[in-house]
């Protein structure tokens, strides 16, 4: 345990500030203004430990499920070379969540309630990954164009205020840029092959688009946890301002490919400098972040049974610590 890091369920302080000592709470704020990192041990509020908990879980939890749709590609990589480079690329993803998850317990909250809230479907994890990846161009889509949304998020956010979290995005960071370029190699690779390689990848790139969109959030209008994850420094860039960067760095190089997107609206305002766009339908989204999408159940059902099959070994190691408290089927 950390500091303060005790959570009581019933302590109203995790919804809002009130109840907060003043004057502790204006130290904090001073020191995020001046850019300082706080440490497990400082003190914090406690709707700042809340919103990181939700947050980084989210994070880790989205890294060891988004292993899964390309994970099922290693059997079926086309060669030897893309087995060896996909397989290093799936155990990184699995390795982000280690460290995400490390980074989420020093707030207090054991790995072994983070999974439970998983597999149970409490907490949420990225839209993206409750899409199937059909063909091998659609891991390949994965790999350069959501590695590619993650470094603009994670990037923007490894310079923010939690000292833990912003250490463990840098390293992934630097793991994500590498799988940026394998994608990119494997998309150029399919873009410039053959017709039907060609037409493989454009259909992927047709069916993860509107996912893609959704992946920084919903628009900045409706979004609930921004403002204060701006003020405090955990969210380093809005949804919308995340969005508008990746548009700026990818629709150019998806265009230069001869790709085509599938929104008609797709162009920048050169007077505004902004990019504009047919809202993705965010109906759907609600639905799929609420597990009702195409493959919700069956990412959680793999997690639960690698879970399942994982326990021996949880307590031959740890013995009676190993206890997860949701009893499994
Ligand atoms: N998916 O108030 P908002 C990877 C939820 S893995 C699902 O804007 P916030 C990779 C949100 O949680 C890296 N849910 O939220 C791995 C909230 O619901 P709750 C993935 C989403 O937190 C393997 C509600 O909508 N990156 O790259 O201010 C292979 C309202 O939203 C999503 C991360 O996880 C979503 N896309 O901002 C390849 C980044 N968006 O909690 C690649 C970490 C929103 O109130 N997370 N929601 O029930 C973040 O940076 C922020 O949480 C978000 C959303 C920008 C995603």
């Amino acid at each position: 345990m950390y500091g303060n890091a005790y959570i009581d369920p019933n302590d109203q302080r995790g919804k809002t500030i009130e109840g907060e000592d003043p004057v502790l709470l204006a130290e904090f704020e001073a020191r995020i203004l001046a850019g300082e990192k706080i440490e497990p041990q400082d003190w914090m509020p406690q709707l700042y430990r809340k919103q990181l908990i939700r947050m980084i879980e989210q994070h880790a939890h989205s890294e060891i499920i988004g292993a899964l749709p390309e994970g099922t590609w290693i059997t079926r990589a086309p060669g030897f070379r893309r087995k060896l480079a996909l397989m290093a690329k799936v155990q990184d993803e699995v390795g982000h969540a280690q460290l995400l998850y490390s980074a989420a317990e020093t707030l207090g909250k054991s790995r072994e309630a983070m999974i439970n809230d998983l597999i149970t479907g409490k907490s949420k994890y990225s839209n993206v990954f409750n899409y199937p990846a059909i063909t091998w161009a659609d891991s390949a889509i994965i790999a350069w164009l959501i590695d590619a949304g993650a470094i603009v998020n994670q990037l923007a956010n490894s310079k923010g205020s939690y000292g833990p979290y912003c250490r463990a995005l840098e390293r992934i960071c630097y793991e994500e840029s590498f799988h940026l370029k394998y994608g990119h190699d494997n998309v150029v690779h399919l873009a410039t092959g053959t017709p039907k390689q060609r037409e493989m990848v454009q259909d992927a790139l047709t069916r993860w688009w509107p996912a893609i969109m959704h992946f920084f959030g919903p628009p900045d209008t409706i979004s609930v946890h921004t403002e204060v994850l701006m003020k405090w420094k955990v969210k380093m860039m809005s949804n919308d301002d995340m969005r508008q960067q990746y548009l700026d760095m990818y629709v150019p190089k998806i265009w230069d490919l001869g790709l085509v997107l599938p929104d008609p609206n797709l162009h920048k305002n050169e007077e505004t400098g902004k990019w504009e766009y047919t809202e993705p339908d965010w109906e759907e989204f609600k639905r799929v972040i609420n597990g009702d999408g195409p493959c919700n159940a069956e990412r959680l059902a793999v997690r639960r049974m690698a879970e399942e099959k994982g326990r021996w070994v949880r307590r031959a190691i740890l013995g009676e610590k190993a206890n997860y408290t949701v009893p499994f089927a």
